[in-house]
């Protein structure tokens, strides 16, 4: 469809300036410029100097001082095998069987994932003092030199930093003044994210506006503008999760009963040197197209994410082994570019490009 595919590129050249770079800016936009500048066209940057002022720059690449603020709070450490939780895994036959087929109304075949032996997996989550949530995430993210048979993330999405983290309060700004007062609302959400280079959050879009402060480390983001949402092969996966057993050390994978469906992107950007053949045949409008924007947001600066934009992250650690961050979820407008997204992503598409699997056969088979 070359339609779809003269949007990718529009929308790069209007709203993106067609360059390959996230802007940057090196001190915080006024609230005006930001609201044109950014979130009226729904445009990326990275903002330095903005956080100069947080004690936490400084304090948190103590140790001992988040050890000895949060000595009494208790948090949420998300545990997987491999550093990837909402990330789609693979699902033995037999674990399949017990999962009910997807209702009509949910369902169609373009959107059912035909490669049906993936699930998408949450981590396990478990409760416990933040000092030892700290040790286990430092102590698995040595590269060769830990046992430890699991990487360990902080990672609680649910306003943690307000709860759980709240004896931090005073290290950070409460929210980003100039992006409250463009956006004319106070974050809805806002979230510590605490881990080690282990860990790495699959592609994925949220209805948020997002900005994105990194305290120690480094956080590589991948970014594709809503417009590309063909490209990410989003399909219904079901839901299951990570079971960890403090006794044997190993995890089992449950799907979730009733079975429950997730629309969720079907790439991942780094595959092994063992499936990249395959998943560049699987998913041939993502690896032969327009490259996503790259960006490393370094300690110290925010990135805004404005909402609906595709986004994988990976990070480096700072020398102690671990990556903070602290990001502020804001409501975004549904508005009418809400409204031209469902549109687009309701428009079947099939690629120029070819692709020989016959999973995309499968899925383009009644297509405009
Ligand atoms: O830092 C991460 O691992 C993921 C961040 C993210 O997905 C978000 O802020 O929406």
């Amino acid at each position: 469809m070359k339609e779809i595919e003269a949007l990718w590129n529009e929308v790069r050249d209007l709203s993106l300036g067609n360059s390959s770079r996230v802007e940057r800016l090196e001190s915080p936009p006024t609230p005006l410029e930001f609201l044109r500048g950014f979130v009226s066209p729904n445009k990326p940057c990275i903002i330095s100097n903005a956080i100069n002022h947080w004690p936490a720059l400084c304090s948190w690449t103590n140790h001992s001082y988040l050890m000895h603020v949060l000595s009494s709070s208790s948090v949420s450490l998300h545990l997987t095998p491999n550093g990837r939780a909402d990330a789609l895994v693979p699902l033995d036959n037999h674990e399949l069987q017990g999962a009910s087929p997807p209702s009509a109304s949910s369902f169609s075949p373009e959107t059912t994932a035909s490669s049906s032996s993936l699930c998408f997996t949450s981590a396990h989550v478990e409760r416990m003092p933040f000092p030892e949530a700290l040790s286990l995430i430092f102590s698995g993210g040595g590269d060769c030199s830990s046992n430890q048979r699991f990487v360990a993330y902080a990672q609680q999405q649910n306003d943690c930093f307000r709860s759980e983290y709240s004896a931090l309060a005073d290290d950070c700004d409460p929210h980003v003044p100039w992006a409250s007062e463009a956006l004319g609302c106070i974050p809805e959400a806002v979230n510590l994210w605490i881990g080690n280079q282990h860990s790495q959050t699959s592609f994925h879009k949220d209805h948020y506006e997002n900005l994105y402060a990194v305290v120690t480390g480094e956080k590589h983001f991948l970014l594709l503008p809503p417009s590309d949402v063909h490209r990410m092969y989003i399909r219904e996966y079901p839901a299951s999760h990570y079971r960890y057993s403090w006794d044997t050390g190993e995890f089992t994978l449950e799907l979730e009963k009733p079975t429950r469906y997730v629309p969720w992107c079907s790439v991942n950007p780094y595959p092994s040197p063992e499936t990249k053949d395959d998943e560049m045949s699987k998913f041939p409008l993502y690896f032969n197209g327009p490259e996503p924007l790259q960006c490393t947001v370094k300690a110290g600066e925010i990135l805004y994410l404005p909402s609906m934009w595709f986004h994988h992250v990976r990070q480096s650690s700072d020398e102690r082994g671990c990556t903070i961050a602290v990001n502020y979820w804001y409501d975004m407008q549904f508005d009418i570019k809400y409204a031209y997204f469902n549109f687009l992503q309701s428009l079947h598409y099939r690629s120029a490009l070819k692709s020989t699997s016959s999973e995309d056969l499968h899925e383009d088979s009644d297509i405009f």
